[in-house]
């Protein structure tokens, strides 16, 4: 637990050069990344381990939709040689332990403080300082500030009255109990049906003794075929990591071996198009599928073709006729909102212990003290699974209080929705950077591949300061409001805008309804980034060193060390 004991705020690390917050991959990596350039950094954590998204999202079925010789770490070859991936798709345990395997083998929990959230932080502009505060009060303070809080790391249980009476058990997927949870022959009601629903549903049926399925929009899912991995297939893949890896950053989700598609949909006669998104849902995946064609994701017309494919699976698949056209999403193009992957999905709708509810057109009223009741009905649930998502991409940062002392908050700052430069820092908040922020293409790719690349950016730029005796980095406006706007434009050249998603900040009533992710592919983006660094940090101000700001003089001037991967 935080150390509540402490009541006077006081600094209790003044040595250090780089703050950051988060012990997920991003600030794992960051640390690691950091340490080996000499400087001096600490990581602070809510949580009572490492792993952010894979360490508090334990429910039924949890599994990464990357496939995971992917989804891991490129910056040390030992690791990826040695580390065994079991399945095709990585369940959310064995991620786990891949995380505190990286730990472990990198030597990083000697610098992580654990069970200590950070409920706000200072700039102040004199002293060149970031200072944050725990929940315990206590302060600690440093020249640089990293915020590795994650875009999907607030949990959001929608405001349901009467949720307070309920007397059954009741859970989030995103904050689920490290014990698990046996649903065995209870009476279970899921709510909601994005990519966590999706995943649960089909394990939490095959427990319950009936489950409930809440739907307010209907999803689309393509199938995982999830396997064992081939060891030979293993043994050619990590022969061929070092180009892998490579060709991964020039591709828009940051994953390599999808052949990219060559054509638009509206080329392609109806059969050629039927036998090729056939091919896909018969190899599984959320990539391949979308690779099909070149205009999936900007033609609604071309979209309308996948869709429809998926909605004949889908009434191929569910026996009940009503019930398989309730499953059929009908009100966003395919692909806009997360394209889930599944196990088993559509399947379970066929067991006897399974009930669709249409929460659109009899929603969701009230929790009462043994269920819950719709417009429609009453219910009887032992256990309500709030499927419910998250306050995403700005929820974690809104959370903390950060400002700039004498000057504005970052809740002041983005009122109108996210604004930043690259994803990566906010104008007006001078050294504070973000890992995979709103305008990166973070959400939009390999989690793990942005992750690494934004931290290489923020690394390199952090040792060109040094290097050059300087203290301070701030994004210029100008720069900032032109990445937002042309963040803004590329999504609106695409289908994603017309989703009511996370993406959108849809999902969250009173939010600002911007399109956040950036959408131009991580490909594009790297080489902005890569020319930004090369031209000195355009769009970037960077000033003197009269802020004294103690950054680790023993290796100031020293350029980039070696590390120790
Ligand atoms: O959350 P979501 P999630 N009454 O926001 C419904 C990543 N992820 O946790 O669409 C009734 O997608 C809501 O309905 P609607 C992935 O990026 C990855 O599932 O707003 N229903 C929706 O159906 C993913 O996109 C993996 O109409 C209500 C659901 O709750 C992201 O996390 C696995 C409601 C929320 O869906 C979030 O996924 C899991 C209400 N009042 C997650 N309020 C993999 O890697 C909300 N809903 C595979």
């Amino acid at each position: 637990m935080p150390d509540s004991s402490v009541a006077e705020p006081k600094d209790s690390n003044p040595a250090l050069d780089v703050i950051v917050i988060g012990a997920g991959f991003a600030g794992m990596y960051a640390l690691h990344k950091l340490r080996g350039l000499g400087f001096r950094v600490r990581v602070f954590e809510a949580g009572s381990g490492v792993g952010g998204t894979w360490f508090w999202n334990r429910y039924p079925g949890a599994r990464c939709d990357v496939e995971s010789m992917e989804y891991s770490y490129s910056f040390s070859n030992e690791l990826q040689q040695e580390w065994e991936w079991p399945e095709r798709y990585a369940a959310q345990p064995e991620i786990l332990r891949y995380a505190q395997h990286v730990a472990q083998r990198f030597d990083l929990m000697r610098d992580i403080q654990l069970n200590t959230r950070i409920i706000a932080s200072v700039y102040e502009r004199n002293a060149n300082r970031w200072t944050i505060t725990t929940d315990g009060g206590t302060s600690i303070s440093a020249p640089y500030l990293i915020m590795a809080t994650g875009n999907l790391s607030t949990p959001r249980v929608p405001d349901f009255k009467g949720l307070k009476s309920y007397r059954g058990k009741w859970y989030h997927t995103g904050y689920w109990p490290h014990e698990g949870v046996d649903f065995s022959g209870l009476r279970v009601a899921v709510i909601g049906t994005g990519s966590s629903a999706i995943q649960a549903i089909p394990i939490i049926a095959k427990q319950a003794k009936h489950l409930h399925v809440f739907q307010r929009t209907a999803n689309y899912s393509v199938p995982a075929h999830n396997a064992p991995l081939d060891p030979d297939y293993v043994r050619r893949h990590k022969a061929e990591y070092p180009q892998r890896r490579r060709a991964a950053y020039d591709t828009p989700f940051g994953i390599a071996g999808y052949p990219p598609p060559t054509k638009p949909a509206s080329e392609a006669p109806v059969e050629e198009r039927i036998s090729l998104y056939e091919d896909k849902w018969k190899q599984g995946g959320t990539i391949g599928f979308l690779y099909s064609y070149t205009d999936l994701l900007t033609s609604k017309d071309a979209n309308d073709t996948a869709a429809e494919f998926v909605r004949n699976k889908i009434r191929g698949i569910v026996k009940d006729p009503a019930t398989a056209e309730l499953l059929c999403p009908k009100d966003h193009p395919i692909g806009t909102k997360r394209l889930c992957l599944d196990m088993g999905y559509y399947e379970t709708f066929n067991r006897d212990n399974v009930t669709l509810v249409d929460a659109r057109s009899t929603p969701i009223q009230v929790i009462t003290p043994t269920g819950l009741r719709t417009s429609a009905q009453d219910y009887e649930f032992d256990a309500i699974v709030f499927a419910t998502g998250f306050d995403a991409m700005t929820g974690a940062l809104a959370e903390i209080d950060i400002r700039v002392q004498g000057g504005t908050t970052l809740r002041e700052h983005w009122t109108a929705g996210p604004r930043t430069y690259l994803g990566i820092m906010v104008a007006g908040f001078p050294n504070m950077f973000l890992i995979t922020g709103p305008g990166s293409p973070g959400v939009k790719s390999n989690m793990v591949v942005s992750i690494e690349q934004h931290t290489d950016f923020i690394a390199d730029c952090l040792a060109h300061l040094r290097a050059r005796g300087l203290g301070r980095i701030e994004a210029e406006q100008c720069a900032e409001d032109g990445w937002t706007e042309h963040v803004n434009d590329v999504a609106n050249a695409t289908l994603y805008p017309q989703a009511n998603s996370w993406y959108m900040g849809a999902n969250i009533p009173g939010k600002p309804r911007i399109f956040m992710p950036y959408v131009g592919g991580v490909h594009n983006y790297k080489k902005k980034c890569d020319a930004i660094a090369a031209g000195g940090y355009e769009g970037f101000k960077l000033t003197g060193a009269d802020a004294s700001n103690n950054v680790n003089p023993s290796t100031r001037h020293t350029g980039i060390a070696t590390s120790n991967a």
